[in-house]
C-alpha cells in the first residue's frame, strides 16, 4: 500500500519543490515522497507562470507518485488532488470550497489553492507523476494587489491564522485516502462535477490554441472541458476559464 508522506523532505528555500521531486523521481525515489518548502524562488504554475506566496506562510509541496496507469490518467490525478484539497478545507476547517476547471480550488469565488501536475512517460505508461500543490494559508492578498481580485487565503476567509502543520497532516491524510481510490479505478468525475460551479454557465476559455466562448457542459475522464459554442461542441484540454456575466436583457 503506498503511503504519501512516508518520507517528507523539508526545505527552507528552493527554486521549486516540483524540480526537486522530479530530480528525486529520476534518481529512482519511491512513490509517496513529499517535498515541502517555506519559500520558492521560482514557484511555478501552468504554462511557466509564477506562483507567488510570502515565505513561511503557506503550504507548498510536491508529491511523487508512480500510478500504474496510462498517460490520460493524469487528468484523474489532477481531479483527485483538487478534491483532496477541497475535502481538507471542508472537513478540517469547515469551509465551503468550489472547484474551477482544471486545477483551481476557490473560496467565495477566489482562488486559494492551485495544482501543477508534471509527468514523465516510459513507453505508453506513466513513469512518474509529480503533483505540486500550493495552498494560500496565513497571509493577506494585499501583498499582491494584482492577484487580490481573483485570489484569497485561508486566513482571510476565516479571519484568523491556521496551524499549518495540522493542515498539512489533514491534506496528506486526504491524499492517501483519495489515492487509494484512484488505484482502485475511481475516476473522481462525479465528486469533481458536484463542486464545479461553472457547469451550465457562460464562460470564456483562454486556451493555448485561442479563445473560445460557450456554455460549460461537462468534463471528460481524460480531462477535457466540453463547451457548447452556439450549438457546436468543443473540447478544450488546457486553458484558463473566466465566467462571463449573464448578458443584460
Ligand atoms: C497553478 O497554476 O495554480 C499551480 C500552482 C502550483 C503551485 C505549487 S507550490 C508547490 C509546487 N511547486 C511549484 O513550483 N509549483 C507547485 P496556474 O493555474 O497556472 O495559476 C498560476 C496563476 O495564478 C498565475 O499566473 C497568477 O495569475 C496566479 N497566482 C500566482 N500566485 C498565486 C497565489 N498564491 N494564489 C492565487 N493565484 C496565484
Amino acid at each position: 500500500m503506498p503511503y504519501i508522506g512516508q518520507r517528507i523532505e523539508r526545505h527552507t528555500v528552493v527554486a521549486s519543490t516540483n524540480d526537486l521531486a522530479r530530480a528525486a523521481a529520476q534518481r529512482g525515489a519511491a512513490e509517496g515522497l513529499v517535498i515541502t518548502a517555506e519559500e520558492q524562488l521560482a514557484g511555478r504554475g501552468r504554462f511557466g507562470r509564477k506562483w507567488r506566496v510570502p515565505r513561511g506562510t503557506s503550504l507548498q509541496l510536491s508529491v511523487l507518485l508512480r500510478p500504474p496507469l496510462p498517460p490520460t490518467a493524469t487528468a484523474r490525478v489532477v481531479r483527485m488532488a483538487a478534491l483532496a484539497v477541497a475535502l481538507t478545507l471542508e472537513e478540517h476547517l469547515h469551509l465551503a470550497p468550489t472547484l474551477k476547471w482544471s486545477n483551481d480550488v476557490l473560496l467565495n469565488g477566489r482562488k486559494c489553492a492551485g495544482i501543477l501536475l508534471e509527468s514523465s512517460l516510459r513507453g505508453d505508461v506513466l513513469e512518474y507523476v509529480v503533483l505540486g500543490i500550493g495552498v494560500n494559508v496565513n497571509f493577506s492578498m494585499r501583498a499582491y494587489p494584482d492577484l487580490a481580485p481573483y485570489a484569497t487565503t485561508l486566513q482571510a476567509e476565516l479571519g484568523h491564522e491556521i496551524e499549518r502543520g495540522a493542515l498539512e497532516n489533514a491534506l496528506l491524510a486526504q491524499l492517501n485516502a483519495q489515492y487509494a481510490k484512484l488505484l482502485y479505478g475511481e475516476d473522481f468525475l462525479d465528486a469533481y462535477r458536484a463542486r464545479l460551479t461553472m457547469l451550465g454557465q457562460s464562460i470564456r476559455v483562454a486556451a493555448p490554441t485561442g479563445i473560445l466562448e460557450g456554455i460549460a457542459q461537462d468534463v471528460t475522464d481524460d480531462g477535457a472541458l466540453i463547451l457548447n459554442c452556439q450549438g457546436t461542441e468543443a473540447r478544450v484540454y488546457a486553458g484558463d476559464v473566466t465566467i462571463l456575466k449573464e448578458p443584460a436583457r
